[in-house]
């Protein structure tokens, strides 16, 4: 990574403790003014402006771009509020942190990242061309890079350490790791939650064509049997999670265009920004042009998707 998640923390939150750093997000906890201790039931959820490209994190801060995401993810979960319920306690949060910052309920989060594809692209077009299926899931031959699936396909993988890449995983693995009753729901729940995302994308000209979900367990709310109720937890469907592309240009048979990111990559690839992508250096900043182009464009999708007006 070019630069430590830790120098990128944010300063002035008073009242909450650091918990953890993501690479572009940040997790504090408030701390309870009576007993001055963390609490275990919430915790901050704070989108910085950080931006990764080519598994990098890039010098460069997209401005806005953390505002944007965490109202395009509250937006929906809204949107989602009749498949499921979400974490979201309050939107009342420190000013350092308006507008990109959740306070949610602390969760016991199911260890699987649950990936949905409506579109083969990315590692599942890799495993396919390999084995002919993707996470235990045999698709029909003749798939290309971009191709729509023939239905939405559920493909887990198992959360690796920071820096590693996650690794696929079988529905049965998943049923062996958190019973066969919670990975029939996060399953069901992932392609219900993609297929509703691209329901109301197809209208605004975007394609969602795939998107990673996260699930927490509510204990305290056991259903009829005593299950805990699944919680939709962290962000939704947003261009940081899930790929957008654009359905005017969708052409199977090469690579999309990245809805937000492709400024970056164009520049970052190409001679001006006198970086080698093959070299393991760390990449350049990027210039104020492609840094306001890049910036735009999460601001076109997050109006395109909701039509309100960012503010
Ligand atoms: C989310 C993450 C980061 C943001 C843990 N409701 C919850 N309950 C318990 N844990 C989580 C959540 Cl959302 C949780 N993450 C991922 C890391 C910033 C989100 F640094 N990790």
């Amino acid at each position: 990574m070019s630069r430590p998640v830790e120098g990128a923390r944010l300063a002035e939150m008073p009242g909450f403790a650091h918990v953890y750093s993501g690479k572009v997000r940040e997790l504090y906890a408030p701390i309870d003014p009576s007993t001055g201790q963390a609490s275990k039931d919430e915790l901050l959820l704070v989108a910085t402006d950080r931006i990764s490209a080519y598994d990098f994190i890039l010098d460069s801060e997209i401005p806005d771009k953390g505002k944007v995401l965490t109202q395009l993810s509250l937006w929906w979960f809204d949107q989602l509020a009749d498949i499921i319920p979400n974490h979201v306690i309050s939107t009342q949060v420190p000013a350092a942190v308006a507008g990109r910052a959740v306070l949610v309920q602390r969760l016991d989060m199911v260890p699987v990242e649950c990936i949905g594809r409506a579109y083969l692209t990315g590692s599942g077009l890799t495993e396919y061309r390999e084995t002919s299926s993707v996470c235990g899931v045999t698709l029909p031959a003749g798939l290309q890079d971009g191709s729509l699936l023939p239905s939405p396909i559920f493909t887990p993988t198992s959360k690796a350490p920071i820096g590693q890449h996650d690794q696929p995983m079988t529905y049965a693995e998943v049923a062996a790791q958190v019973g066969g009753s919670i990975a029939a729901s996060v399953r069901d729940l992932t392609i219900a939650i993609l297929k509703r995302g691209n329901e109301i994308a197809a209208g605004r000209g975007i394609l969602l064509a795939d998107t990673k979900v996260e699930f927490g367990l509510d204990a305290t709310r056991p259903d009829a049997e005593g299950n805990p109720t699944i919680v939709l937890a962290d962000e939704v469907l947003t261009p940081d999670s899930s790929r957008f592309w654009r359905a005017a240009t969708w052409q199977p048979g090469r690579a999309q265009d990245s809805y937000d990111k492709q400024f970056v990559r164009d520049w970052l690839t190409s001679p001006a920004s006198g970086w080698d992508r093959s070299s393991g250096d760390v990449p350049p900043a990027l210039p104020e042009d492609i840094i306001d182009a890049t910036r735009l464009k999460y601001i076109e999708a997050y109006e395109s998707l909701t039509g309100r007006t960012f503010t």
